[in-house]
């Protein structure tokens, strides 16, 4: 028995959130051989993330497509039952690794690992280094590709000195010769596949978060400049009225990111405009969208300042 993990019956499944990215993928297949369990995933993985794989020649995790009811599962990179498998509620969580805000209710205490680190990645890192294992050099490969997408190679206002000092060593293990050229491959992926098919660049990225009495379901996508992002917003509204009403969410958005501008286009729709209005202090734009230069990060920039205003909106 590895002393976490255990209890419950069955083989335990590690996974991350739904609509998953780099980070989700990446991080589950290694914690999994940390905690002796099978890496899963809850839907289709997204260029980047097959780019990533294919690099570091890793397999792709199971497709969990049933209820995860009964089941022993391990999650990683993310907490809210709505971004989780179907079921979970009803699952047996041996544990949590991951560094995004907590959302969680559990009716047992259970081992929580959360770090306001830049990618779930470097703290299943630390957890290797911890329990004095090594990494082996595809799963440094894999942990390094989550740490530059989830940072955007470092330039997110989520990273942190720990999240480069871990990123070099993996660098070295990985035996990577030009790790920005890497990020700019693994981001390029992303962009190209935005190019090739918007609308399901935008609904494989798509996360939900309670936000007020209801849901805000926002997704992102990188471009080269703002305004081919802006001509685009004829196409994207109607992506996000689509998504929005399938999911019953209030508010739909897309992030447009620029990289190497380090700025971002945010698209609304919402069936609140105003109170996005507010929570940023600034007017939807033509076509619905709001211009923030400097803004590279929904988890720091713009999901706290939305959940502040509809929390307050619901009392
Ligand atoms: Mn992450």
């Amino acid at each position: 028995m590895d002393g976490e993990g255990g209890g419950g019956s069955g083989a335990l499944l590690v996974f991350g959130h739904r609509s998953p990215d780099t980070d989700t993928i990446c991080s589950a297949i290694v914690l999994a051989d940390l905690v002796k369990g099978t890496p899963a995933r809850l839907g289709e993985m997204d260029p980047e993330t097959e780019l990533a794989l294919r690099k570091f020649g890793a397999a792709a995790p199971i497709l969990l497509s049933g209820s995860a009811e009964g089941k022993r599962v391990y999650l990683v990179d993310h907490n809210e039952a709505v971004q989780s498998a179907e079921g979970i509620e009803k699952a047996v969580i041996a544990g949590i690794v991951d560094h995004h805000k907590f959302g969680l209710r559990t009716a047992e205490p259970i081992l929580i690992r959360a770090e306001p680190l830049g990618a779930t990645a470097s703290i299943i890192y630390k957890k290797f280094v911890e329990q004095g294992r090594s990494v082996t050099k595809q799963q440094a490969g894999l942990l390094l590709c989550a740490i530059l997408s989830d940072t955007a190679i470092f330039r997110s206002p989520t990273t942190t000195q720990e999240d480069r000092e871990i990123a070099e060593e993996l660098v070295r293990i990985a035996g990577v010769k030009d790790i920005e050229a890497l990020g700019l491959e693994l981001k390029k992926a992303k962009a190209d596949f935005a190019e090739r098919d918007l609308a399901k660049a935008v609904s494989s990225d798509f996360k939900v978060f309670p936000m007020g009495s209801g849901t805000l379901g926002i997704s992102e996508i990188e471009v080269t400049d703002d305004a081919r992002a802006q001509a685009k917003a004829g196409e994207i509204v109607p992506i996000l009225g689509k998504l929005k009403a399938e999911g019953g969410h209030h508010t739909a958005a897309l992030m447009a990111a620029n990289i190497a501008a380090r700025a971002s286009r945010l698209f609304v729709v919402s069936d609140s405009p105003g109170i996005v209005e507010a929570a940023f202090g600034k007017k939807l734009e033509n076509g619905g969208s709001i211009y923030f230069p400097g803004v590279l990060s929904k988890k720091k920039d713009i999901i706290p300042k939305l959940e502040r205003v509809f929390s307050a909106a619901k009392k």
